[in-house]
This record gives C-alpha cells, structure tokens and sequence, in this order.
C-alpha cells in the first residue's frame, strides 16, 4: 500500500472505532484505541503476512494484543483488512457477541490471544516465538504494549527473557501515549525511558513517532545484523485525530453521547 492508502486506511478506522463505541451505547476505551490506529494501519495493511481468507493458515504471522481494552484498534483492522465480517463487527458489546470489551482468542475472527489482564502478552509472544524458532518455523509474532502496561513486573522478566533467547522473529510495539486509567504514566511510575530500558536490557530497539507512517514502516522493516528482537518505542497522542479527546484521560474509557459523536465525526468524515 502507498502512504496515502495507508493514511485513508487508518481514517476509516477512526470511522469504524466511533461508529462501533456509539452504537454499543456503553462506555469504551476510545483514548487507547485512538492511539494504536496508524501502527495497526501500517501492521495489517503492509507488513504483517496473512491470507484475509484463511486466517487459520498455519504460517501466518501472530499479532497480540496485550494492551487487551485496545480492542478497537484491533478489530477496526481486523474488519477493514477483511478478516472480520462488517456484520460481526456490528455486534461489537451486544448480549452474547464474541466481541466485548477485551479480545476473546478466535481466530475465525483473526483474534490470536485472549488478554485483558495487562502485562501477560509478552510472555506468551515470547512463547511462540520461541517455540516457532524450535520448530523452525518461519512467521514473525508482534506483542502490543501499552506504556502504562510496563507498570507491570512481568513484563520486564519477559523482556529480559527475549534477548536471551535471541528471539530475533519477535516485535515488540510499545504504545506510549503518556497516559493511563488513573493519570499521567510517568506521575503513577516513571517509566519515562522506555528506549534506554529496553535498549539496556539487550533489545534492536528503535524510537518512533507512532503516528508516522512513514516512519513506522522504516522502523518495522529495518534489518539488525543481529539476532535480537526488536522493539519500537512508539511515541503516540491518547485520543489521537479527535482533537477534544486528544490527551484528555477522560476518554481513557467513556460514553459517547448524540452530541459527542457527531462532534468527533465530523473530524474524521471529508
Ligand atoms: C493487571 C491489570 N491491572 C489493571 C488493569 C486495569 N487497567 C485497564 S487499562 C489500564 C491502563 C493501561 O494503561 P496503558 O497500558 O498505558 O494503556 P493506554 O493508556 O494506551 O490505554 C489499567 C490499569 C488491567 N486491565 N490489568
């Protein structure tokens, strides 16, 4: 896809992530799911392999989501790349839907992992990325962090793991947007420097600007001489492309009303 398809791309999914959190008429992670959607456009629309029509298909490359209430990032691309039906997505929050507020492992859905509980992603990556590498098998798995999600111990015991086992068909994302449910990330623990903390635990480590396209695709598709795996730092605005929710943690998890709705639309509709 050419940048501008990719920029188009990640405009209709801000459509769908609004469309899908109004008509559930309950209080969604908007703030969160904002901020994932030009990685998740670069990710589904370039560099991730799968057949849109088999998404069993045994080499396709892993995605997990374990920043898990980013589901509507997740299943905006899921539904715009074909993997999910539009009339599933429709159901997203409904009684008995297989969609609710965290991702269900489905993969008739394309969904790879089930997560909600932060700071379990990395680990499971790790283990199957390393059990690929055993098995000499050839996809690529991608874990997406929240950068309040480090908060959490487990994460850095994975972290020092992947290196170690020199998992060089893993990539990690970390979406740094600042903020997280209770206040700003680096007021709740400061993990201002994620780079140098992943670089100092032996990662390919790579500083983005999460809402650059160009950028992302440079920074996903750079060869390491080395075996290591890969992390990209992505800095990101919570909220990102509705200019009243940009940054504002009140959207972390919120309702939209009528009113708000169509506000925001108007944003992301030409
Ligand atoms: C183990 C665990 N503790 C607490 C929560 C509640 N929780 C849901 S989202 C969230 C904030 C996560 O922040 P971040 O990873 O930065 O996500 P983002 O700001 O990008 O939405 C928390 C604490 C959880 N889901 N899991």
């Amino acid at each position: 896809m050419t940048e501008k398809d990719l920029v188009e791309l990640a405009r209709r999914m801000r459509v769908r992530i609004l469309e899908a959190s109004y008509n559930s008429g309950m209080t969604t992670h908007l703030g969160g799911g904002l901020s994932m959607v030009e990685i998740m456009a670069v990710l589904y629309g370039e560099i991730l392999n799968y057949d849109y029509k088999n998404p069993f298909w045994a080499e396709r490359d892993r995605f997990i989501l374990s920043k898990g209430h980013g589901v509507l990032g997740l299943f905006s691309a899921l539904v715009e790349c074909g993997i999910m039906t539009e009339e599933k997505f429709k159901t997203f929050m409904q009684n008995s839907s297989d969609l609710i507020a965290h991702p269900i492992a489905n993969l008739n859905l394309g969904i790879e992992s089930s997560n909600g509980s932060l700071g379990q992603g990395l680990s499971y990556g790790i283990g199957i990325a390393w059990a690929a590498k055993l098995k000499r098998e050839k996809f690529h798995t991608y874990v997406y962090l929240g950068d309040g999600e480090c908060d959490e111990g487990s994460v850095w015991e994975a972290a020092m793991a992947a290196p170690h086992l020199k998992l060089d068909n893993l990539t990690v994302i970390v979406d740094s947007n600042g903020l997280q449910s209770d206040g700003e990330t680096l007021k709740i623990m400061d993990s201002s420097d994620l780079y140098s903390k992943f670089k100092s635990f032996g990662w390919d480590t790579y500083a983005v600007d999460g809402h650059d396209i160009g950028g992302l695709k440079a920074a996903f598709t750079a060869h390491s001489s080395s075996d290591l795996p890969k992390v990209l730092v992505a800095k990101t605005v919570k909220g990102k492309g509705i200019s009243f929710m940009e940054n504002d943690n009140s959207w972390h998890h919120n309702r939209l009303t009528q009113g708000s709705f169509e506000k925001a639309m108007l944003e992301v509709v030409p």
